[in-house]
């Protein structure tokens, strides 16, 4: 059963100088459950050297590692998983690729993108973008919490909520049902990365215990 609690993505351009790989082994340290790398304007052959090292850290640290968009990568550097938007490969064509137990996440934005993820045999949810964010050019508007909560009543699949979200609406969000956060901003752009972690670590899994997800 994978936990979602803390899913860090990694980010070169508001990292203040800071490598994916840097991110990653910081984000390692302070907790994080997850790692996804995420790199819209790397060449094939540059990231992949990147997803291998992280396979290596996140192995050696137990955390599950996941790639954005880019299948191909996801495959060979051995992550765990892939992460898919509503425009890029779809989830069955993805599947028919990955090696039993490979875990394939799906970006929703409404209660109908989600059952159908779910129907379609997706391992996680990305429901978002929940509050505003500056992190992703092309981000819908924000969807905000109730949609997450409707969501919520209808999948069961863990949802892994995203967009805005800082220790100030983590409880929230964790209240509205969500399973685990994905943050960029709130982890990557502080000096201290690994400390960003270990404070909402803490706090996802505080509201873990007051709150419900999935439970899967
Ligand atoms: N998908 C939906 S919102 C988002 C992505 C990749 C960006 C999340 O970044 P932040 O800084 O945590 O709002
Ligand atoms: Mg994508």
């Amino acid at each position: 059963m994978t936990d979602y609690g803390l899913y860090v993505i990694t980010d070169q351009v508001i990292s203040g100088g800071r490598s994916h790989v840097q991110i990653a082994a910081q984000a390692v340290l302070g907790g994080a459950d997850v790692i996804q790398l995420r790199d819209k304007h790397m060449s094939g052959k540059e990231m992949l050297e990147v997803a291998m090292a992280i396979r290596d850290i996140t192995r050696d640290a137990g955390v599950t590692f996941i790639v954005n968009d880019r299948l191909d990568i996801a495959l060979l550097s051995a992550a765990d998983g892939v992460h898919l938007g509503q425009d890029d490969i779809p989830l069955d064509a993805a599947r028919s690729l990955c090696p039993p137990g490979f875990i394939i996440g799906i970006s929703v934005g409404s209660v109908e993108e989600a059952v159908r993820a779910e129907q379609m045999g997706a391992d996680y949810l990305g429901p978002g973008p929940i509050f505003p964010t500056g992190s992703k050019d092309d981000a819908a508007p924000a969807c905000g919490l109730e949609v997450l909560k409707a969501m919520r009543s209808y999948v069961s699949i863990p949802l892994v909520a995203i967009g805005g979200i800082k220790r100030e609406n983590l409880d929230a969000v964790i209240g509205s049902g969500a399973d685990g956060v994905a943050v960029i901003s709130a982890v990557v752009a502080p000096p201290d990365i690994a400390g960003a972690c270990r404070d909402l670590k803490e706090r996802v899994e505080a509201a873990q215990k007051r709150g419900s997800g999935s439970q899967s």
